[in-house]
């Protein structure tokens, strides 16, 4: 039997049960529906799937015609990309009414896009003679490859749905593993079933600016414990979700963990607080003492913190910075910690930061704006980029580490610097608690470096970055490596995922994994030369690997110099240099923090006597 396998969105204007219909076919409550039209704020996967099939389904808001606020630009542009990508797409309408919303959001789709019209809501219909002379109505404004009328409360109708779907969904294997219901986190849809619950019983009362955030998200066991907030514009609308004594957010909370029970499968608690955006209300993050840091460096160094704390949020992070009992404490922020050296217990406070999210924030003709929060992990945000449709990362894929740290050193690979697809980003003075917007000429990036390098430590955490995805988009295969994989798997002309697979190839290939041998990647920067000292290293040392910058210094490559001074895969106590790839120093078991800078000192001395060149170390050193 054929397997079949695709992507479909499901289109349509405010309040025509595009949830209901996705909630339905998935057979799981996912994305929120509620009367109050535009409740549906992301772009949501729901997968199902069966013995013929793997649906895979996207959830678009509805197409916003009613408001001119910048919310809503920014929904319809969502619904635009969403479509980009798709291998069918439902329209869905009420059956019996079709206006001048309905005809604007089906303007959306592509005319040579499989489109199947679904006419949704016939139990309401009162006069049902009057269906067909509605769809040929609607045959006529486009040739829709079918047209269904049904409800997506009936079960009987969802199958036939889903049936009526299959032919059009290519034959190809599964995509995502059996049982996946949705790509989004639990901790994502915790906020979306609340979200649900807090339009359901304001009614019209609240603006639907209002947000949930969840504060904290931890499962023992089978057990899941959710601390939310429900963030609103102003104090004056605290009291329409609070409601009478506290009735109204008991009830959005006693059916939001009903919701969330059968949708996890198990028990969970859940503890919700009514917030205005402005602050107020929002308690300081865990202080964790005598923390240990194993888990949270590459080296896998056995140290400690004094204090620990994990920022999930800029707020959490503006209650840390006045916090009275970390007065006067140094301070450390650490993303993934593949980037540092922990050479001793640090007497301070350690901050982890752990803000996620990840959304499309803009579009135009040029370029998609892609923002993540500074704890997503940076290579699940390139594969995600890519799964949407938004190339222009994949040379940076399998880069260890969060997103926030991705700016600090302006990392770079395969002939791509992040410096490259950078937009803007959000830190916080941790100095004045001032929030900032910087630029890429304020960030300073330079060949791993940036303003962040520079400054004090703990003083800026950066708590977003926002990227720019060119729409026209080029791969970047020039780098030797990426090219010979490329020839082999027999690739001329690649595509985003291609290249994104042959730096995988060749990261896998020759980079020590941090589980296996603690490393930070690499430890030395490539030197750069000026060209009159490049010529007369090269008069006496012939065949130096040499790149030359668009600033007019010459790149040399660390490893090679340090391979010539017979470093490659040569141990010195407990920590080696590793012997595929010279530029890594690895834990070669047991070692610490000292026995790491003494071999990196030998080798700087070594490569000094003998090129006059100075390695500096790249990543940050504590
Ligand atoms: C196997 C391996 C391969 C690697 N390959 C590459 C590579 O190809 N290219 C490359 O450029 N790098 C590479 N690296 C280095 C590292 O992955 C990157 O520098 C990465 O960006 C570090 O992220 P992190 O979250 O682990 O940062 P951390 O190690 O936690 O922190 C690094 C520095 O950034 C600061 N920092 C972290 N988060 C924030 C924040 N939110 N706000 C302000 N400051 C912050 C820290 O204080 C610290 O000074 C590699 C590392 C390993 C272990
Ligand atoms: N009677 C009836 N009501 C339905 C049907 N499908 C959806 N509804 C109701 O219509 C309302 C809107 O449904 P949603 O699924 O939230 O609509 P949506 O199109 O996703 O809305 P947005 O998120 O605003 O774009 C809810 O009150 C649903 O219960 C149906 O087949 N019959």
């Amino acid at each position: 039997m054929t397997f079949r396998c695709g992507t479909i969105a499901i289109v349509g204007r405010p309040n025509v049960g595009k949830s209901t219909l996705l909630n339905a076919l998935i057979q799981q409550k996912i994305s929120i529906t509620s009367r109050k039209a535009q409740t549906t704020r992301y772009r949501i996967q729901g997968i199902y799937t069966c013995a013929e099939a793997q649906y895979i389904f996207v959830d678009t808001p509805g197409f916003q015609t009613r408001y001119g606020g910048p919310l809503n630009q920014s929904l319809n542009r969502i619904v635009t990309a969403a479509l980009s990508a798709v291998d069918v797409c439902l329209f869905v309408v009420e059956a019996g009414r079709y206006d001048a919303r309905d005809q604007q959001a089906l303007a959306q789709i592509d005319a040579a896009l499989t489109t199947l019209l679904i006419a949704n809501k016939v139990d309401r219909l009162a006069d049902k003679g009057g269906l067909l002379p509605f769809l040929q109505r609607l045959r006529a404004a486009r040739a829709f490859c079918e047209m269904l009328p049904i409800s997506a409360k009936r079960p009987d109708d969802i199958e036939k749905c889903r049936q009526i779907l299959l032919p059009y969904l290519p034959v190809k294997a599964p995509v995502y593993p059996e049982d996946t219901l949705t790509d989004c986190s639990e901790r994502f849809l915790a906020a979306e079933t609340l979200r649900e619950k807090v339009f359901r019983f304001t009614g019209d009362e609240l603006p639907y600016t209002s947000a949930v955030r969840i504060e904290r998200f931890e499962q023992k066991g089978s057990l899941r414990r959710i601390f939310a907030a429900i963030l609103v514009e102003r104090d004056s609308h605290k009291a329409m979700i609070i409601g009478e004594r506290g009735q109204k957010l008991k009830q959005m909370g006693v059916q939001a963990r009903l919701d969330l029970e059968r949708l996890f499968g198990g028990p969970v608690y859940l503890n919700t607080l009514g917030q205005s955006k402005t602050g107020g209300n929002i308690k300081p993050p865990r202080l964790l003492t005598d923390y240990p840091l194993r888990a949270h460096n590459a080296f896998g160094f056995e140290v400690r913190a004094r204090y620990a704390q994990a920022i999930e949020c800029e707020a959490a992070l503006a209650c840390a910075r006045v916090d009275p009992r970390l007065k006067g404490l140094p301070r450390l922020i650490l993303g993934g910690g593949s980037n540092i050296v922990l050479t001793r217990d640090f007497d301070g406070i350690v901050w982890l930061i752990a803000q996620r999210g990840r959304r499309l924030v803009h579009e135009d003709a040029d370029a998609w704006l892609i923002e993540a929060g500074a704890g997503e992990r940076w290579h699940d945000f390139v594969q995600w980029t890519l799964e949407c449709g938004w190339p222009g990362l994949e040379n940076l894929a399998l880069i260890p580490g969060t997103v926030g740290a991705a700016p600090v050193q302006n990392i770079g690979a395969y002939g791509l610097e992040m410096s490259e697809r950078f937009f803007q980003l959000r830190a916080l003075d941790m100095k004045t608690g001032k929030a900032l917007h910087l630029n890429a000429a304020a960030c300073r990036f330079a060949y791993r470096d940036s303003f962040f390098k520079q400054c004090e430590s703990g003083r800026f955490v950066i708590v977003s970055v926002v990227f720019r995805l060119p729409k026209r988009w080029q791969p970047r295969c020039a780098y030797p490596e990426i090219e010979r994989i490329l020839a082999e798997r027999g690739i001329v002309k690649p595509s985003p995922r291609d290249v994104f697979d042959a730096v995988v190839a060749a990261r896998q290939s020759k980079l020590p994994d941090p589980a296996q041998a603690g490393n930070a990647g690499s430890f030395f920067k490539n030197p750069l030369l000026r060209p009159a000292d490049f010529e007369a290293l090269s008069g006496r040392e012939p065949d130096l690997a040499a790149h030359p910058l668009p600033n007019g210094q010459i790149k040399l490559a660390a490893g090679q110099l340090i391979e010539r001074c017979g470093w490659k895969g040569r141990a010195l106590g407990r920590a080696a240099v590793h012997a595929r790839h010279a530029l890594v120093i690895i834990n070669n078991g047991n070692a610490c923090g000292a026995d790491i800078l003494k071999l990196a000192e030998v080798i700087q001395r070594d490569v000094y006597r003998r090129f006059g060149v100075r390695l500096e170390p790249e990543p940050t050193i504590i």
